[in-house]
């Protein structure tokens, strides 16, 4: 039978025609075979959308093909792997990124010529994949892009929401939020497979049992759900390794319980087994506050499980003893979410391989790592006892048992101290009863990550200092990156070109810190032609899309003032419209001649609130108030325009960046973790107004204090400030413009009353008011650097300059080295 096999693929290897072609003619002929067969649309009567489906299945043909590959090659070497486990992934469109990561982005564009079709076009027909929030599932996603390109044996899990996170819309400056069905047209960069699935078991009842004479527990699930997999290639930059990120949805189980089919309810029992898909529908929109929901614990554990059987039985093919488990395998955990694997790996490792409790959590604690993303104590995820106990009865009984040695071993050290026991245990007694999810991470982990270095210190000295004290040794920092194929090459092509030129070479796509290389020309008076221009084109793009978008017209040459992210009270979009509204007031009462030394702002803001926070979307309703006012005021003109993107999202993104003059990071001091979007602006030559938090910090510190617009409390100062109470309401200034919103000089007086008691009255505890001078003194600068426009090009080339060390590559190297404990493994060509 063997040679009979043999025999057989020795035939199917001879009808293969070796690797696809790449040339413009047979990519041409590919996609028009799409066109008639996949799309089935004759090749003579097909629209832009279906040449996109067509191009996009014949680009997932070479994805598919490399992958391929690269799993043949992972499996023959079967070199330690890290599995990256994630609830979230904000991968955006994927066809430019894949055609230029494939290296046939020319040829394709050449081929669509030929067609007489236009591959910016047709690019433009993608929707985002949008399975996830803000900056943690971006990072993920640009994590992936980094691992692949790098050559690391990586794989990303996640879940396959039916729904991504929202759309926004606007209906008269308020913000609605509608669902984001984004499967509707189908997804031609997923693969479906169907015979790759494992069933996830929730409730029930724990029982004991004797087995060989040992006393041991087993779980008797009361419900079971399959997870299928769809696995999305994800392609590396300039090798042949294309890495997997599997998205595990939920199907119906095929075990069914006959008695409900037999008692005649048929119906019922049909539609019963359909909810079980409701496990993977929708993403959660609250981007840190999830506390205590049945359904997210569910989606947790569901891709959770079935990742690990996944992890598991790919292990098993090759290796029979766990003990060298650790040898083979990293386990990433993004934020706590993903933290119940912990207890699973454990009631696997016990229950089911028989291994002993101490033998297992060695085991455990030698694979798992975690970044923690948040900064507020708040921030961090507990889940009632109850529900937990409900939903997954043996883990709770898991989760119990290593808190109680947790304690055994913490009393050796601190003995009687029962604060802090109380402070570290991984159950918290309160009004309701709660697990920890950090404080198991941290109990387990090897590694606990950072994502700057302001960040790791407050990790360590407010938020995790107990364990701090401990274990010193877990506490990591790695700064957060970007990847430079998204952020430049793909959204900025001219940029790319630009710097290709000057260094002369492309291997900064792959090896970023080359690019420190254009600090040596950020005065050469060609650069700045060419530099100038390329910013011209992009705000050209950038004002059309508004105009489109809103009906505004802009001036270009007005500085592009840009603030995009999440709507948080911590970041602080309230601080830059009251900003807008002081100078909107300023302008007002000038006269002629000081006008003509304003320097015209086209003020950009964008972001989604999370629809519960009402703080939030009033901060949004303002924007628009503000842009209505001074958009129409004739008294302003080009002077001033107040614009709002709606539906701002990766994509979007890849476009407003690279337009951008300045872009503002605003949050308090101490309250963002990182920050991922400063370092796309830096990279693309934005200047940055920031406050000194987070990676602002350390991004002062590559381009130098004096190419930014640093401003407001530093971290350090933040507490005191707090504690003496700012009512004096920092200066006049501000209070004059908060007067302003309050006294209805923008309309909606009663509905923006309670926004303005926010940074009044005693509270302001995210410290506008103090910060507010500081915050008018940056901005004075960042006009008076733009005047010069000599100077503004030479902080702009030396921001690009020193963006290198903001790659996700830098930061995916640190985590193999310091963390995972992985090796490359290139696919050869
Ligand atoms: C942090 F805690 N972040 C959280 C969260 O729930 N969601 C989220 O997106 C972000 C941080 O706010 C960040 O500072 C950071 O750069 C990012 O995680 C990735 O580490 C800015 O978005």
């Amino acid at each position: 039978r063997k040679g009979g096999l043999k025999a057989k693929s020795e035939k199917m290897f001879g009808l293969m025609d070796g690797f696809l072609k790449n040339d413009s003619v047979s990519l041409q002929k590919d996609i028009l075979d799409h066109v008639e067969f996949t799309v089935a649309r004759s090749r003579f009567n097909f629209d832009d959308f279906e040449a996109y489906q067509a191009l996009a299945h014949s680009v997932r043909d070479r994805l598919i093909e490399r992958w391929h590959d690269t799993h043949q090659y992972f499996k023959k070497k079967d070199p330690k792997r890290i599995y990256f486990l994630s609830l979230e992934f904000l991968m955006g469109r994927s066809l430019t990124n894949s055609v230029i990561n494939l290296g046939i982005q020319d040829q394709y564009a050449d081929a669509l010529t030929q067609l007489g079709f236009d591959f910016e076009i047709l690019a433009e027909q993608e929707g985002d994949a949008a399975l996830g929030n803000g900056g943690l599932a971006r990072f993920a996603a640009c994590q992936m892009d980094s691992l692949a390109t790098l050559d690391y044996p990586a794989w990303g899990y996640g879940l396959r929401y039916q729904y991504g996170l929202f759309r926004q819309i606007i209906v008269d400056g308020f913000q609605h939020e509608q669902p984001d069905f984004w499967l509707n047209f189908g997804n031609p960069w997923e693969i479906e497979r169907v015979h790759v699935s494992y069933p996830v078991k929730f409730y029930g009842t724990v029982e004991e049992e004797v087995l060989n004479g040992k006393k041991c527990k087993i779980w008797i699930p009361g419900e079971s759900v399959e997870a299928v997999a769809y696995d999305n290639p994800i392609p590396g930059y300039g090798t042949r390794n294309a890495i997997n990120l599997r998205l595990w949805a939920a199907k119906p189980s095929d075990q069914y319980d006959m008695e409900s089919y037999t008692t005649g309810d048929y119906i019922n029992a049909i539609v019963n087994r359909q909810k079980a898909e409701t496990i993977s529908n929708v993403l959660y929109p609250d981007d840190r506050s999830y506390q205590g929901k049945e359904l997210r614990l569910k989606q947790q554990y569901f891709f959770v499980s079935a990742s690990l059987q996944d992890i598991i039985r790919r292990f098993k093919d090759l290796h029979k003893n766990f003990d060298e488990f650790p040898e083979k395998i990293a386990l990433q955990i993004n934020d706590t979410h993903p933290s119940i694997s912990i207890a699973e790996v454990m009631r696997v490792l016990v229950d089911e391989e028989h291994l002993d409790w101490s033998k297992a959590w060695g085991i455990a604690c030698r694979i798992f790592s975690v970044t923690i993303h948040a900064v507020q104590p708040e921030g961090l995820e507990k889940i009632p006892v109850d529900l937990l106990g409900s939903v997954l009865p043996r883990h709770l009984e898991i989760i119990y048992e290593i808190n109680f040695r947790l304690m055994e071993e913490l009393k050796k050290s601190f003995d009687q101290d029962y604060d802090r026991l109380s402070r570290m245990s991984i159950i918290e007694e309160g009004a309701v009863k709660s697990i920890r999810m950090a404080n198991l991470s941290l109990a387990c982990c090897h590694t606990v990550n950072g994502v700057s270095r302001v960040h790791l210190e407050t990790l360590k000295t407010r938020v995790f200092k107990d364990f701090y004290e401990l274990w010193p040794q877990k506490f990591q920092c790695k700064t957060n990156g970007v990847t430079q194929r998204r952020w430049i090459v793909v959204s900025n092509p001219s940029l790319c070109s630009i710097i290709s030129k000057w260094l002369g070479t492309e291997a900064w796509i792959r090896n970023v810190d080359l690019i420190a290389g254009l600090r040596e020309y950020a005065k050469d008076p060609d650069l700045h032609t060419e530099w100038k221009n390329m910013k011209k084109v992009n705000k050209m793009r950038l004002a059309e899309y508004i105009e489109t978008l809103t009906s505004v017209k802009v001036s270009l040459d007005a500085m592009f003032d840009v603030q995009i992210k999440r709507i948080h009270e911590y970041k602080r979009q309230l601080l830059n419209i009251l900003g807008i509204i002081h100078r909107y007031d300023c302008i007002k009462n000038m006269d002629e001649s000081d006008k003509r030394r304003v320097v015209p702002r086209v003020c950009i803001i964008g972001g989604k609130a999370a629809p519960g926070y009402e703080v939030a979307k009033k901060i949004i309703k303002l924007c628009h108030a503000v842009a209505d006012k001074v958009n129409s005021d004739p008294d302003i003109g080009d002077l001033l325009k107040v614009v709002f993107i709606p539906d701002y999202n990766v994509s979007v993104a890849e476009l407003v960046i690279p337009g951008s003059d300045l872009s503002q990071h605003l949050s308090t001091a101490g309250h963002e973790a990182s920050g991922t979007g400063c370092m796309k602006f830096l990279m693309n030559g934005c200047l940055l107004l920031a406050t000194a938090d987070g990676s602002a910090v350390e991004i002062a510190e590559e381009i130098g204090e004096a190419n930014m617009f640093l401003f407001g409390a530093k971290v350090d100062e933040v507490p005191a400030l707090r504690e003496k109470g700012t009512t004096l309401k920092g200066s006049l200034q501000f209070a004059r413009v908060v007067r302003m919103v309050r006294d209805g000089y923008f309309g909606f007086k009663d509905y923006f009353k309670s926004l303005c008691d926010t940074v009044e009255d005693g509270g302001d505890f995210y410290l506008l008011g103090h910060d507010f001078a500081s915050y008018l003194e940056a901005q004075a600068a960042a006009d008076r650097a733009f005047v010069d426009q000599e100077k503004w090009t030479q902080m702009s080339i030396l921001s690009t300059a020193g963006s290198g060390k903001f790659s996700s590559d830098r930061t995916i190297e640190e985590y193999a080295e310091q963390s995972w404990g992985i090796e490359p493994c290139k696919c050869p060509f």
